[in-house]
């Protein structure tokens, strides 16, 4: 009860923060997107991680105001920086499985709107949990999304429970590996034979592939040697404020 206290006060005392990770283009190095992800700082704890509250603010629902707020202010940023004359990536929002309700294509559509960013750049990242929960509405939420324009990427893909035949029916753009599985492809030969699948099965059904907590320059070799289209990790880049993305974005003009 604490906890859920401290949620609703941080959210109305504008508490939580937008981190920015650069997303990068392994064919050139550049700059391709950016995902948004919550900090809460905390007058009494400091920075709490999202994995300490996140749980929580779905368990209480707390995680469908907090979303609005997320995706809020990360189309509004993305604006700013577009106004601002910097190169356009897209964003990339976290979606949780509570989120996924009939009611969220018409709410993004109004924050589309409201922030004068076209859907094209935003991106939802979505778990297969999300998708496999209530597939048939699922199935039919992703296509309202789809058809406002935006890109709907499967985070954390290797870790849930989607088969094959379910990845063909929805309406996806993106597959990002896990980072457990990039954090071993140096030093266990079945991670690196599941990234490498995954790069595979990827560019069959026609979807970009994302690896994701890339750490060293070894993993990057082997993910570029391998195909993989893009990366994100602390070797690239931690997440940052959006004032540090800012500087890293207008150091690619
Ligand atoms: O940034 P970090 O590694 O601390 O994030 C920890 C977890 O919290 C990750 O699983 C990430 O997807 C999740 N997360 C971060 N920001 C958000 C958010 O805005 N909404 C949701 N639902 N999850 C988030
Ligand atoms: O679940 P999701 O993929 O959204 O979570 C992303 C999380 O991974 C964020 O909390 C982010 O801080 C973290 N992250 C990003 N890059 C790296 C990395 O290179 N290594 C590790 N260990 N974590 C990372
Ligand atoms: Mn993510
Ligand atoms: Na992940």
């Amino acid at each position: 009860l604490e906890m859920l206290i401290s949620l609703r006060r941080a959210l109305d005392q504008q508490e939580f923060k937008l981190f920015y990770q650069p997303k990068l283009s392994l064919k050139d190095g550049s700059i391709i997107g950016a995902e948004a992800l919550i900090r809460w700082e905390s007058p009494e704890q400091g920075m709490i991680s999202p994995d300490r509250f996140i749980p929580f603010a779905e368990e209480a629902g707390l995680i469908v105001p907090i979303g609005e707020w997320v995706l809020r202010t990360a189309c509004r940023q993305n604006k700013a920086w577009q106004d601002a004359g910097l190169p356009p990536v897209p964003v990339a929002v976290n979606l949780s499985p509570r989120q996924m309700n009939p009611a969220l294509p018409d709410f993004v559509a109004d924050v589309l709107a409201q922030s004068g960013l076209a859907a094209a750049w935003l991106e939802l990242e979505i778990t297969e949990n999300v998708v496999m929960k209530d597939a048939e509405k699922t199935v039919a939420a992703l296509h309202a999304l789809k058809r406002l324009g935006l890109q709907i990427s499967v985070d954390d893909f290797g870790t849930g429970y989607s088969s094959l035949s379910y990845l063909r029916r929805f309406p996806v753009d993106a597959l990002k590996i896990d980072k457990s599985f990039v954090r071993d492809i140096a030093r266990d030969a079945d991670s690196a034979a599941i990234v490498k699948a995954v790069i595979s099965l990827a560019h069959i059904l026609n979807l970009r592939v994302i690896a994701e907590g890339v750490e060293d320059e070894e993993q990057h070799a082997f993910l570029k040697e391998n195909g993989c289209d893009e990366v994100q990790g602390y070797y690239f880049g931690k997440p940052m404020t959006a004032a540090d993305f800012t500087r890293r974005l207008g150091e690619e003009a």
